[in-house]
């Protein structure tokens, strides 16, 4: 049976959501092109593998060959310091827009976060046309993506999906993430609608399950089609019972990005 795309790359292919993806995009491409930094085990024969540092855009080019979208999901997941930051996302991230500009690569996915908007207040529900106030240096090299993908919208015509990821974990974590959590299969779910949705210009949306809490107004994810399937609600007694209220005048429980909005600057603990 003919899959829909020719191929398919992958970045950060050996990661959490990159392992999701991997198994998760199969399907959907004749051959899955993955990299990441570190080792990605074995491959199956419909999958093309390198070993690559994002930020050596030599490496980086070859790799939007032949591409038909590039689901980026590589570089720094959490908050780092400035020069880690500044290599695997911001850098990272130009590298993959420019060899996607270069290779004609149609459209981007890209995992951006909950981080780009971490400082808006728990009683506010936000879509996703607001202004960014990022929690964190990596927050910022999430809005710094977010605009890079516009402006190469913008310019060049190269068609881009932000997904704000809110917390991709197997379950919610923590009471935060009553509000925040999303499955893994809802992450499949809207990676896939990204890539198949007939256009979709620059656009940010949500990445969060079914969540009886909710901060953020989705309706951008749903012209895509997105229908989330799971919901934290079914975890809530658990979390409820294993983890204390905090309290709510903290920044970490009063601001959407929880605890990174709450933790010091990075760079102080060098
Ligand atoms: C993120 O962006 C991180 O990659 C992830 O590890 C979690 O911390 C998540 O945000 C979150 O906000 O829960």
């Amino acid at each position: 049976m003919s899959k829909p795309f020719k191929r398919i790359l992958i970045t950060g292919a050996a990661g959490r959501l990159g392992r999701v993806l991997r198994a998760a995009l199969k399907d959907h491409a004749e051959i899955l092109r993955l990299t990441d930094i570190t080792d990605l085990g074995e491959l199956a024969a419909h999958e093309e593998g390198t070993i690559c540092d994002l930020a050596d855009f030599d490496k980086v080019l070859p790799l939007a060959k032949d591409v038909d979208m590039i689901v980026h999901a590589g570089g720094v997941p959490v908050e780092n310091t400035f020069e880690l930051i500044l290599k695997g996302n911001i850098q990272g991230t130009y590298n993959i827009y420019e060899a996607a500009r270069q290779h004609g690569v149609k459209r981007v996915i890209y995992t951006s976060s909950n981080h780009a908007i971490g400082f808006y207040d728990r009683t506010e529900t936000i879509d996703a046309s607001v202004a960014h106030r990022p929690d964190s240096l990596y927050g910022l090299s999430k809005c710094f993506a977010e605009d890079l993908g516009r402006y190469y919208w913008d310019k060049f015509g190269i068609e881009s999906v932000n997904i704000r990821i809110g917390s991709s974990f197997e379950e919610p974590l923590d009471r935060r993430m009553l509000a925040t959590w999303l499955s893994f299969d809802d992450f499949a779910q809207i990676v896939e609608r990204s890539l198949h949705a007939p256009r979709v210009a620059h656009m940010i949306v949500y990445g969060v399950s079914n969540n009886r809490e909710c901060l953020w107004d989705n309706r951008m994810a749903s012209s895509i089609g997105y229908v989330p399937k799971d919901s934290a609600d079914d975890y809530r007694e658990k979390v409820l019972a294993n983890h204390p209220p905090l309290n709510p005048n903290e920044p970490s429980a009063r601001y959407h990005g929880g605890a990174f909005a709450g933790a010091g600057h990075f760079e102080d603990k060098k």
